[in-house]
């Protein structure tokens, strides 16, 4: 198996700015703090974790690229796009929407190369250059819609490709699995009505955006029954999630039978996020890994493309995201050295108010044609 692997440079050099996410007060005691929450160093660290452990010699770099105005906009509407580009001219740049979506001069452009790299991992799955892929991108997508970012986000680089891939290609029913431990509002929303998409995303209740991700959203008109929610209450660890794989992702994939895998590959569900209150180690998270590698195998000629999402813990994100990569490349470089500590703390166990919420969403897998 050929398993692609993509970082830019210059994803490291996205400016969220400093204020917004920890607003300063300096004479009320509420002191600045140098760095946004989500500082691309994160996933740089990643990067650089592929590179010194030797994974890299086993994994296919493909090149990133820039997605044109013509491909943001099969997501986004033309006034949004053009607002976000007259923002980022400005010295300071501007915001996404909601005030945390901060990005500096020419954030647009880096932005443009995270949905073209989304795009540029597609067609290397497709056309057959690796057999999956995984793109580490920032800034993350999947809160993007039409016409407002959010969370972070300014364009939706899964929903973005898999619009690329619409437009341009023959390929029948397409699956999004997010595993962020946020909502995955955007490609929710995007697809909703379309029962050729799937969306499933797995995350913690009520965690973000406010009031999103209920186990009740369905889907609309002739999309009904192709989303499908897990909210997992705070405190759900390795065996909560791999019964969510297991009892939900696993069965909905094999009813769906998609001909492409996309994986909203977020890493703050681990048990070091400063955003979130979830406990999975690295182990979780290549048991979701091999999940969607097997759904992949048994249904989509293997094709599967991992787009990076968010994770927060610049200690634990680059092993986590280092147990994912082994997973695919099927080669094993180094020990979770953090392991025997979080992996030692509790909490992994599946918990009764866990497995009711998973059991709810394992019987929505029946409205699956
Ligand atoms: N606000 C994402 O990881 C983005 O899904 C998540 C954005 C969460 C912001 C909400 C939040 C706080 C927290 C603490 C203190 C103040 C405000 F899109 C992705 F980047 F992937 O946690
Ligand atoms: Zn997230």
């Amino acid at each position: 198996m050929r398993t692609g692997y993509l970082w830019d440079p210059v994803f490291g050099w996205f400016d969220h700015g400093s204020g917004p996410m920890f607003p300063a007060d300096p004479l009320a005691g509420v002191q600045p703090i140098a760095s946004h929450i989500s500082s691309p160093d994160t996933k740089r660290r990643l990067h650089e974790l592929v590179e010194v452990s030797g994974l890299v010699e086993h994994l296919h770099r493909v090149p990133s690229r820039t997605a044109s105005d013509e491909e943001l906009t099969r997501v986004h509407g033309e006034a949004y796009v053009s607002r976000i580009r007259a923002e980022s001219e400005q010295p300071k740049g501007g915001d996404a929407g909601d005030g945390i979506s901060s990005f500096g001069r020419h954030g647009d452009r880096i932005a443009a190369v995270a949905a073209g790299s989304a795009i540029a991992m597609t067609e290397a799955v497709l056309d057959g250059v690796v057999d999956q892929g995984f793109a580490l991108v920032h800034p993350s997508g999947h809160h993007g819609l039409p016409d407002h970012g959010q969370g972070f986000v300014l364009f939706n680089n899964i929903a973005i490709a898999v619009r690329h891939v619409r437009a341009t290609r023959d390929v029948g029913r397409i699956a999004i699995v997010d595993w962020d431990v946020h909502h995955g509002n955007g490609n929710q929303d995007l697809f909703a009505d379309d029962p050729t998409v799937l969306t499933i995303s797995i995350h913690q209740d009520n965690c973000f955006p406010p009031g999103s991700g209920s186990i009740d959203d369905r889907g609309t008109g002739p999309g009904t029954g192709y989303n499908i929610n897990v909210p997992l209450p705070p405190g759900t660890g390795d065996d909560g999630y791999r019964y969510a794989a297991d009892s939900v992702v696993a069965p909905a994939l094999a009813a769906f039978s998609p001909d492409l895998i996309m994986v909203a590959c977020g890493f703050d569900a681990n048990a070091m996020d400063p955003l979130a209150r979830q406990l999975v180690t690295s182990e979780g998270f290549a048991a979701l890994t091999r999940t969607v590698m097997d759904a992949a195998r048994d249904t989509a000629h293997g094709r599967l493309v991992l787009v990076v999402e968010g994770g927060y813990s610049p200690i634990y994100v680059p092993f986590c995201g280092l147990a994912t990569l082994e997973t695919l490349a099927g080669t094993h470089v180094l020990d979770d050295p953090l392991l025997p500590i979080v992996g030692s703390m509790g909490g992994r166990r599946l918990e009764p108010h866990q497995k009711d919420v998973i059991d709810r969403a394992a019987n929505l897998v029946a409205d699956i044609a």
